[in-house]
This record gives C-alpha cells, structure tokens and sequence, in this order.
C-alpha cells in the first residue's frame, strides 16, 4: 500500500542539532525516543539560558535592592510575561508559576474550589481525564460533599460532547477537562465546553498539559477560565509550570500555600495577603526553570506552533496508517481531524511492558502502563497499554524504524507460543 507520506513545514534535521541527548545511543542502538507526552527533550537554547542565568545573573527575586536581585526580577518577570504571550494572555499578573500542571490544578481546586463549592455543587470532568484532574477534585470532594459527575467518550474515542451537554445542570460550577488527551491523542473542542460551562455560569479548567506542548493556545478565543501547563513537557525544564486564569477570577481567590513573598503584613495572630501573582508564589520560585521555560517558549515560538501541530497530527496520521496494516495490533484514540501526536496501542497476547522491553532493547523508548488515567483504562477495556508520542524533533524514519521493530517484537512473540 502507498503511505501518505508526511509533509511537514519543519526542517527537523535542522532543529534535531539543538538536541544533544538525539545523538546518543541506547542498548548500541540509536535513540528513537517516542515518550515526549511525559517529557520532552531540552535544545541547547534552554540550556544555555539556565546556565547564563547561574553564571550571571543569579539572586533571589524581589527581595534585595542589589542589581543581581534587580536583575534576577526582571528575568523572572520577563518569563511571566513571555508565558503570558505564549497563551494569547493579556495580562502576565494573572500567570502564576508552580511547579508542573500537577500543582496548578491542585491549586485550583484547593483555592477557587475553597471559596466556591459547597454542598450538593457539581463538577463535571470526563472519563479521561489524567490522575492530576481527578485525584485533587477526590481529596476536595471528601471534605465538601460536592458531585463529580465524569462524562464518557463516543464510539470513536471523543468526548461525548452530548452527554456532556446533558451532564452540565444548573448545580455545575465546574467543567475540568483536557485540551489534548495523554492517551486518546484526542483534541477536545475547547471553545464549545467552554459555552456550555458559561451557559449555567460555571467555570471551565482546562488541562493543557499536552495541550501547550502540541497545540497553538489562545486563552481568550478558547475563553477558557483557567489553563494549566507543565514546562517539561514544552521543552522547558522540570520544577515549573505555570497556571493561567481569568483575571476577574483569580483576584477573588485565597492564597493556595503561605509563607514568605505572598502576603501584604504579617502579625504574630494574623497575614494579610499580596495582589496577583505574588499571593499564589509562597517563598522562593524556581527562577532559573521560569527562565529555561521563557527560552523553551521562544524556541516553540520561533518554530511555529502552527507547524508544530502540524507535524505531530501528521507523523501520528502516518503511523496509524502503518499499525493499521498489521494484524494483532489494536489502536486507541480517534481519527481523522483533532488529533495531536500520540499513538497508544496494544499487541494482541503480549503484556504491553514487554512490548516497550523489546522496543527498549532496540533503542526505541515508549511509554507503557496506565498511563496515570486509570479510569480510562477500565473504560477501554485495557489496564495497561503502550504509547508511542511524538514532537517537533521526530522524524518519519524514525517511525518506520518503530513500526517495523514492533511488528518483529509481535512475531517474535507469536513464535515463541
Ligand atoms: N495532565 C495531562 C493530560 C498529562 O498528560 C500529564 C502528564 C499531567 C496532567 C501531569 O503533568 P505533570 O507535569 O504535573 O506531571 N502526563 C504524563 C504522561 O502521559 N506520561 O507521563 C506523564
């Protein structure tokens, strides 16, 4: 059969320069790493920039009147406002850095959930969501007595957007829900959620944990409420994120963590608290990661995000092509449009941790497990899969490279039963 092959805008050999770590090898193979959904790797530029900071720049933030400080602030800041950017944000205030999506989303549910939900109120999530949209909202839920209603996908592995429509109650304060999924690869219609969320007056959290990474984002044509993101995944270093949310809104919400930095005066009884942004950033910030995260962001930038999307949606169009024609492979996640670059699967009779054993063998680092979505497991009907994920530095070689070593690994397999 003739592949579609993938055009893509970018020059990837070119950008694969920036990434040292792809030129190395594992188990006397070259690296193909296909795990960019749970990190991606870090171009030179990110690197540097850390490393200038350290070398140069390097005080703590908004403390000291010494020009080291004065210029460590002004870095800082200057990431928050380039992060801003990135999300179409109008206003770097109402970006909060935290560690990773984790904490952004603990941070909303803890803080505007805090002041917002009472008894019998609903929240509605989906079936697919990562453990880091469900869990906080459990932990919250026990103490509150609010209602996690979880909506289901279609037959094509999308959200139900018409369950999703009869979920939404005039109790709904909440939708949560992802931008892009870390397992179905599946791009959710944020826009539309975003209407039927404001239709009862409830919010919409969005986490953009592949979706910042993958996809290009305006916070304000997906009029969204809050956006959480992860700088590892983007790029950027490990140990920052960021959260962005509706001014308005933000404003209104009580510190999340106390401690230095955040608070307006302190007495031996009692704090009163800073504005936007500082009263969510207690104690020192991970300076030199919100400046790996800035470079991260311009070298996405500089790149496209357009043809970024572009390229993942069709180096996974091009793989699914390829599984599609061996037998014993079974795929999940949707087809067709919205569909960023993952590609989760199992091989028929084969533990999907022995799958990614043999690939590894050969160089090729997927992901297998639950992916930390277990409840979408169950409703696939697969505890466990392996996933292949895809960024700006993969090429379509090295999918075929992928291909043809799992079809060997399944036969391999096969012949030993
Ligand atoms: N939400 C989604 C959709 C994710 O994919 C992840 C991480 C998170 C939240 C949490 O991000 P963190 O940076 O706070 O850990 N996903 C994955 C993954 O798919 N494999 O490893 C991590």
């Amino acid at each position: 059969m003739l592949h579609w092959r993938v055009m893509s805008e970018l020059d990837v050999a070119a950008l694969r320069r920036d990434f040292p770590i792809l030129q190395r090898t594992v188990n006397g193979k070259p690296l193909v790493y296909l795990d960019s959904a749970a990190s991606s790797h870090k171009p030179r530029q990110v690197v540097d920039a850390m490393a200038d900071y350290y070398y140069h720049h390097h005080a703590n933030v908004h403390r000291g009147a010494h020009t080291l400080s004065t210029e460590a602030t002004s870095l800082y800041e200057s990431a928050r406002a380039t992060v801003a950017r990135f999300l179409g944000a109008p206003d770097p205030a109402s970006v909060v850095f935290t560690r990773n999506t984790t904490e952004a989303l603990n941070l909303v549910v803890a803080s505007w959930g805090g002041a917002n939900l009472n008894e019998g109120d609903e929240v509605v999530v989906t079936v697919a969501e990562h453990h880091a949209n469900l869990v906080p909202w459990h932990l919250f839920k026990r103490g509150r007595g609010i209602v996690l209603k979880a909506v289901g996908l279609t037959s094509e592995h999308r959200i139900d957007l018409e369950a999703l429509r009869e979920a939404i109650t005039e109790r709904t304060r909440a939708v949560a829900t992802f931008h892009m999924s870390n397992v179905l690869g599946s791009i959710n219609r944020v826009r539309e959620i975003a209407d039927l969320a404001h239709a009862v007056g409830a919010v919409l959290i969005v986490d953009g944990a592949q979706g910042a990474p993958h996809l290009s984002v305006d916070v304000q044509a997906l009029d969204c409420d809050f956006y959480a993101l992860s700088g590892h995944k983007m790029l950027g270093p490990t140990g920052i994120g960021a959260l962005w949310a509706r001014r308005s809104l933000l404003e209104a919400m009580p510190p999340f963590l106390g401690g230095g930095e955040m608070i307006r005066r302190v007495t031996l009884d009692d704090s009163s608290y800073a504005g936007i942004p500082q009263r969510f950033e207690a104690g020192t910030p991970a300076i030199a990661e919100a400046v790996g995260l800035a470079a991260a962001i311009d070298y996405l930038t500089d790149v496209g995000m357009d043809a970024v999307a572009a390229h993942d949606a069709a180096l996974a169009r091009y793989a699914l092509e390829r599984l599609d024609e061996l037998e014993g492979i079974t795929l999940y996640g949707p087809r067709g449009e919205d569909r960023g670059g993952i590609v989760t699967f199992n091989v028929d009779g084969i533990h999907p941790h022995d799958v990614a054993s043999a690939l590894d063998a050969e160089g090729i680092a997927v992901r297998a497990g639950h992916h930390c979505a277990q409840p979408l497991g169950t409703v696939l009907g697969a505890r466990a899969t392996a996933r292949a994920s895809f960024y700006l530095y993969t090429t379509e070689a090295e999918v075929d490279r992928f291909v043809e070593v799992l079809a060997r690994t399944r036969d391999f397999f096969a012949a030993a039963v």
